[in-house]
């Protein structure tokens, strides 16, 4: 999406070279002198050479002769020189001197222009110490983002330092130093800097990317800046360290301010006029598919001869190599607003994706919150398009680091040319994204479930969950620092139970039964003997990171088969004219139309249409009319304790009419009958063709009053003539799913006076069955809630 050009190239900037400066202008003197060929350095005047006594003097030559006598005696520093024309001149404090003995018309402008310069000088390292924000209101060629690194380093002399990776191959003449910026808190003997785990963020592989090196050094100035204020921050900082590298394709960078604003590639000589490799296509894991990278050397995705054969790409690997610390990894890029996990180079997830499913949503979502901007998150390869020998699939793949790539700004209307007001928003909101990934590296510990988390959580039944901790940062366990929090999702305060411990990483969460089809919103915490917490999921509580789940009704069945026995079903009814293909209960052989197996587990048997495979698809399938399944006659009057609306009729089918020569002539009605047989009522007409087990369930009073003479049916049929029809139904139940009435205490069916008095009594007992609140404690509330309930009574 990203590869074609979105518009005509724009001149964003014009060169300096050629142009008068004057010397003493303001702002001529503002940077540094950068001497790189980057063509963003600006002229200067050399800082150790003093003008102390120097004067700035604006003269008017007369005659050839005085012009001539002027510039032997000082420095022009207009643009413009000639007789008749005011001049200004610096002047030494002898020449000064001369100049008055000449007579040559003349006005001192400042008598010590050294007075000036220290002035700008001053001017300048309060700003650098400052750092003021409005740097980011542009962009930045590579020396002057060098240059507000090495501002930062000077600033935060205690948290930040600068690292180089080594230098760029110098494919159009000059090498760069790879440079990045390392930042932690303060280094101390309790807390040393070199037990902290690291994130390692890298941007601009793409030259014309601009926005990426400027998030990646907004993100470093943001962190630094933030820490002596901001406690989030400084939390984070004592824990992690984050090494940037806002610049990874220093010659290609470069090229695009001096040459082609839209270059993506780095500047190798491929030999063939063309020039470039795709930097993100030469990383080595799964390097060299046709399937997202190209071999071709003109190519925008050009792999490269071979894996890793860029200098870039080989220093940003060893460096990586070498730092066994790192633990996660972003590769900065845009555009298109995408947070993106592995695979690049295939569809689909790595066998562990469990730090990339907790994380995508978390960060996607801390990304929202800032400037609610939608980014989207999931696998790179699904979500975008496939990719093969990228950087991310590398350090997660080869190193087992967690890799992303993020494309920033925008969603693609300016795309590469994002406009520079958006260099702030966009850092901001990505800082926030990536505060969320560095405190999941700082966390003392990782989660896992080695049963899952609850799937289905009938009404009323505590859950028990087996959560293991295990060590993710300098974690040790503090056997009573595990807490489970829950809470209705319809709101309320979190309330928390200790997790019991069992001394070797496992804790068992127990949350107490929910109200009746109350969703509940739950996390988990677990403390380490330092005083530091680790959460599942990791941002809990904030809003969007707790785990919620419905919970379903109480449950009871009243008629359940799976037909592995025979439970008195109708196989053949008066007027069927199936020929061949009629129901009967058997095991499925599988073909293009049916499947290789029932569809309960265990068990081997369904009803269906002829199990038998045949020599093809139309062998033994429905031919020339109808065959109907009957169920027996089931009672579901509802039991004690449910309603006529709480009974419900589900079943798995199988229906499959897409096969042979005449697809798609033929349905499946299933009816419903609540007196024996006498009436039908369509439940649902199958055309479907999904070739797949599929259950259904619907609630039988949207249909018929559930009676004791209820009957369902499936009337299979062929009614054209060279459709190949099969159906198979499994798994069959008429059940009452319900909540139960509340105030009927005692269970009985109805909710009266005697009701009362047994919670009466189990409460003065503090019998656990009065804890009628579900909170584990038997109390003055327990005793508002039931007399609420019992007020209400059942229906
Ligand atoms: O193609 C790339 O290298 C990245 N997009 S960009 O527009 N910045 O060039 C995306 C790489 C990430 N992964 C996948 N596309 N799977
Ligand atoms: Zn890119």
């Amino acid at each position: 999406m990203t590869l074609s050009r979105p518009r005509a190239f724009r001149s964003l900037f014009v060169l300096l070279a050629g142009t008068c400066i004057p010397v003493l202008a303001s702002g001529a003197l503002g940077a540094p002198d950068n001497t790189g060929a980057d063509g963003g350095a600006r002229q200067g005047i050399p800082t150790s050479v003093s003008y102390e006594g120097f004067a700035l003097v604006r003269a008017t030559a007369r005659t050839l002769r005085e012009q001539m006598t002027l510039d032997a005696m000082g420095q022009m520093a207009s643009c413009r020189g000639g007789v008749g024309v005011p001049v200004d001149y610096i002047l030494s404090p002898q020449s000064l001197a001369a100049l008055r003995m000449t007579g040559i018309p003349h006005t001192v402008l400042n008598a010590n222009i050294e007075t000036l310069l220290r002035a700008e000088r001053d001017e300048i390292a309060r700003r650098a110490s400052q750092r003021d924000l409005a740097w980011f209101n542009n962009y930045h060629p590579l020396a002057e983002i060098e240059t507000y690194l090495a501002q930062l380093v000077a600033t935060y002399p205690t948290m930040a330092s600068s690292f180089n990776v080594g230098t760029s191959p110098g494919n159009d003449g000059v090498q760069y130093t790879m440079r990045g910026i390392a930042v932690s808190g303060p280094d101390t003997p309790q807390n040393p800097r070199a037990n902290r785990p690291q994130l390692f963020f890298n941007a601009c592989q793409h030259a014309r990317e601009w926005i990426s090196p400027a998030t990646a050094t907004f993100i470093a100035d943001q962190l630094l800046e933030k820490y002596a204020t901001d406690a989030r921050v400084r939390a984070l900082l004592d824990h992690v360290e984050f090494l940037i590298i806002p610049v990874s394709n220093p010659e290609g960078y470069v090229y695009t301010w001096t040459s082609e604003r839209l270059w993506r590639k780095n500047r190798r000589n491929n030999g063939d006029g063309s020039r470039g490799v795709d930097l993100n296509r030469n990383w080595s894991y799964q390097w060299g598919l046709n399937s997202g990278s190209s071999p071709s050397t003109g190519n925008e995705t050009y792999r490269g001869p071979s894996a890793f054969s860029e200098g870039e790409t080989q220093r940003l690997r060893d460096f990586i190599t070498a730092s066994p610390r790192i633990r996660a990894h972003i590769d900065f890029h845009s555009y298109g607003q995408l947070i993106l996990s592995p695979w690049s180079y295939a569809l689909g997830v790595p066998p562990d994706n469990s730090a990339f499913a907790e994380m995508n949503p978390q960060i996607r979502q801390a990304i929202l919150n800032v400037n609610l901007k939608q980014y989207t998150a999931g696998p790179g390869g699904s979500t975008l398009y496939l990719a093969s020998g990228t950087a991310p699939d590398w350090t997660f793949g080869q190193r087992g680091i967690w890799g992303w790539t993020i494309e920033l700004r925008d969603a693609g209307v300016e795309g590469f040319i994002l406009p520079p007001d958006q260099i702030i928003p966009t850092g901001r909101e990505n800082l926030a994204g990536v505060m969320v990934l560095g405190e999941y590296v700082a966390q003392p510990f990782r989660f896992s479930f080695p049963d899952g988390l609850p799937a289905a959580w009938p009404t009323a039944t505590a859950q028990n969950i087996r959560v293991v901790a295990s060590n993710n940062n300098n974690g040790e366990i503090s056997p009573t620092g595990g807490r489970v929090y829950y809470r209705p999702a319809s709101g309320g305060t979190f309330v928390s139970s200790v997790m019991v411990y069992d001394g070797s990483g496992q804790f068992t969460a127990t949350i107490p039964g929910q109200a009746c089809l109350e969703p509940i919103q739950y996390y988990f915490e677990v403390a380490s003997t330092d005083g530091r917490v680790a959460r599942y999921p990791s941002q809990a509580p904030v809003p969007g990171s707790v785990l919620s789940r419905a919970t379903s009704g109480t449950e009871q069945n009243l008629f359940a088969d799976d037909f592995e026995t025979d439970r008195g079903w109708t196989y053949a009814t008066a007027g069927d004219n199936a020929t061949t293909g009629r129901w009967v209960r058997c095991d499925p052989e599988q073909n293009a139309a049916q499947p290789a197996d029932d569809f309960s587990n265990p068990g081997t048997l369904a009803a269906f249409t002829d199990c038998r495979a045949g020599g093809s698809v139309g062998d033994f399938d429905i031919d020339n009319g109808t065959t109907t399944l009957t169920s027996p006659a089931i009672n579901a009057t509802p039991p004690e304790g449910f309603t006529a609306s709480e009974i419900y009729v589900s079943y798995a089918r199988w229906y499959s009419n897409d096969q042979g020569s005449a697809p798609g002539q033929d349905t499946m009605p299933v009816e419903i009958s609540s007196n024996n047989g006498a009436t039908w009522t369509a439940l649902e007409t199958v055309n479907e063709n999904l070739n797949a087990w599929t259950v259904k369930t619907f609630r039988v009073s949207d249909f018929v009053t559930p009676t004791a003479t209820l009957r369902v049916r499936f009337v299979a049929r062929d009614l054209g003539s060279g459709s190949v029809v099969e159906a198979g139904v499994d798994d069959f139940r008429v059940f009452a799913n319900g909540c139960p009435c509340r105030a009927d205490f005692n269970n009985d069916g109805t909710s009266d006076f005697f009701d009362y008095l047994d919670f009466a009594a189990a409460f003065a007992a503090e019998d656990a069955a009065a804890d009628f609140n579900g909170d584990s404690v038997v109390d003055f509330f327990d005793y508002l809630d039931f007399v609420a309930a019992f007020d209400e009574g059942c229906e």
